[in-house]
């Protein structure tokens, strides 16, 4: 097989850098390690920054979310019993979307479908080759059958635990990495949300998180201990530690019901640098990784999107290799603030284990100061509802 682009990885990055240089032109295949089934059964973002609506407008596949989006001009933040409310229009002019990433994929994939451009399922022992001349390509095997993809060029957007990351020699490659000392324990029930916004809360027993998928859909997360497991938690013990955590108001009108699915996700930080290598361009997770206190993780690989396609379109319609040559540094300087924000609502919202007095100090103060000082609140806000491409 030949390709102009070959990309690794079915999940957002990989689908919507597939939709938007299908739509310039541009030939790709998409290789993906599970089954589209598994693909769409996984819960994870829910929030989506205007950049993302924007990127899946422009690509033709924004109808759904433009009817089924939430705009969200705010968010409340909770310490014990204290609140105060982060106005993004307000302070940063926009809203966020409320969309989960489940239905992102679902119409990225009904696009993909509909383009006819090839996205190859349960593909396994994926190998790149000759990244570093300008004749890459990839080996894989499908249905016990060996195959190999001519290219001119590999996107990487396979995630944490995918091929392409690896395929750059360690020695061209620096990683830096922060774990955290607790996982989120989520679960998604049929119920109506807490609130009308999101709730992050920092309380004595832990943060916990209220969010939604549509008005009969809420996501809640609670921290919990790194090694804890779900079958330690019934869903009684889940909506006691929830309620546990919410300031009294939220806690007394909380609506709960059975749990349609329960997981426990790790925390981390996580940068490579660089996201290039010759012919190979590393896209979202595949590259970096955040915890997601600052809903970053889906947006952060749409930034990501949003430059190698640009890039790609430039080297192929315009025979300008500039903005590739270039892409790593400029997808970085984003990814680094991105991970900042990231950590800095982490730390603000979590118990850490070893945590002082004084770093409980630290926490009330940032809470004080943003409670107190619109030039506080107004600095959240950017960075929550996306800093620009
Ligand atoms: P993904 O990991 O989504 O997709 C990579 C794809 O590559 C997968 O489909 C995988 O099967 C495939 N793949 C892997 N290895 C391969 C190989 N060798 N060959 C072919 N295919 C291969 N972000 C938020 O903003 N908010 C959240 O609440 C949130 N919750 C999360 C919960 C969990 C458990 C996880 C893991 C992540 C969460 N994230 C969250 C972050 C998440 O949304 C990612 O940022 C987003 O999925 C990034 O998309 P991709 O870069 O496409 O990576
Ligand atoms: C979610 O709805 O899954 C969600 C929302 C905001 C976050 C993290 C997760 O910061």
């Amino acid at each position: 097989m030949r390709t102009q682009v070959a990309i690794i990885g079915g999940g957002p990055s990989g689908l919507l850098l597939g939709q938007i240089l299908h739509k310039a032109g541009i030939d790709t295949i998409i290789l993906e390690r599970q089954s589209r089934d598994h693909v769409l059964s996984r819960i994870r973002a829910g929030v989506l920054e205007q950049g993302l609506v924007d990127l899946m407008t422009q690509a033709g596949v924004g109808d759904r979310l433009a009817r089924d989006g939430i705009p969200h001009h705010g968010t409340i933040l909770t310490h014990d019993e204290k609140e105060l409310r982060i106005d993004f229009t307000r302070h940063a002019g926009r809203p966020v979307i409320v969309y989960g990433q489940t239905e992102v994929t679902r119409d990225l994939y009904a696009a993909r479908d509909a383009s006819g451009a090839p996205i190859l399922h349960e593909v396994s022992d994926v190998e790149l080759h000759d990244l570093d001349s300008d004749r890459p390509h990839v080996r894989f095997t499908q249905n016990g059958k060996s195959q190999r993809i001519d290219c001119d060029y590999i996107a990487g957007c396979d995630g944490f635990h995918g091929v392409s990351r690896q395929s750059i020699p360690s020695e061209k490659r620096r990683e830096f990495e922060k774990t955290y000392p607790f996982g989120w324990l989520g679960i998604l029930s049929e119920t109506p949300p807490a609130h009308h916004e999101l709730i992050y809360a920092n309380s004595g027993r832990g943060f916990a998180l209220c969010s939604m998928r549509n008005p009969m859909l809420s996501r809640y997360y609670v921290q919990c201990r790194v090694d804890d497991h779900v079958d330690n938690w019934t869903d009684q013990a889940f909506w006691d530690e929830l309620r546990h955590r919410l300031p009294s108001q939220y806690a007394d009108t909380l609506v709960t019901g059975p749990s349609i699915e329960k997981s426990i996700a790790p925390l981390r930080s996580f940068v490579c640098e660089p996201m290039q290598y010759g012919r190979l361009f590393l896209c979202g997770d595949a590259a970096h990784i955040v915890p997601p206190t600052g809903a970053k993780g889906l947006n952060a690989a749409a930034a990501d999107v949003f430059y190698l396609s640009d890039a790609l379109q430039r080297r192929y319609l315009d025979q300008d290799v500039q903005a590739l040559e270039g892409y790593s540094a400029r997808a970085l300087a984003r990814v680094w603030k991105i991970e900042r924000f990231s950590w800095w609502m982490t730390s603000l919202l979590h118990r850490f284990p070893d945590q002082s007095e004084f770093d409980l100090r630290m926490q009330q103060t940032e809470m004080a100061m943003l409670a107190e000082d619109n030039r506080a609140k107004h600095t959240l806000a950017l960075s929550y509802v996306g800093l620009p491409y």
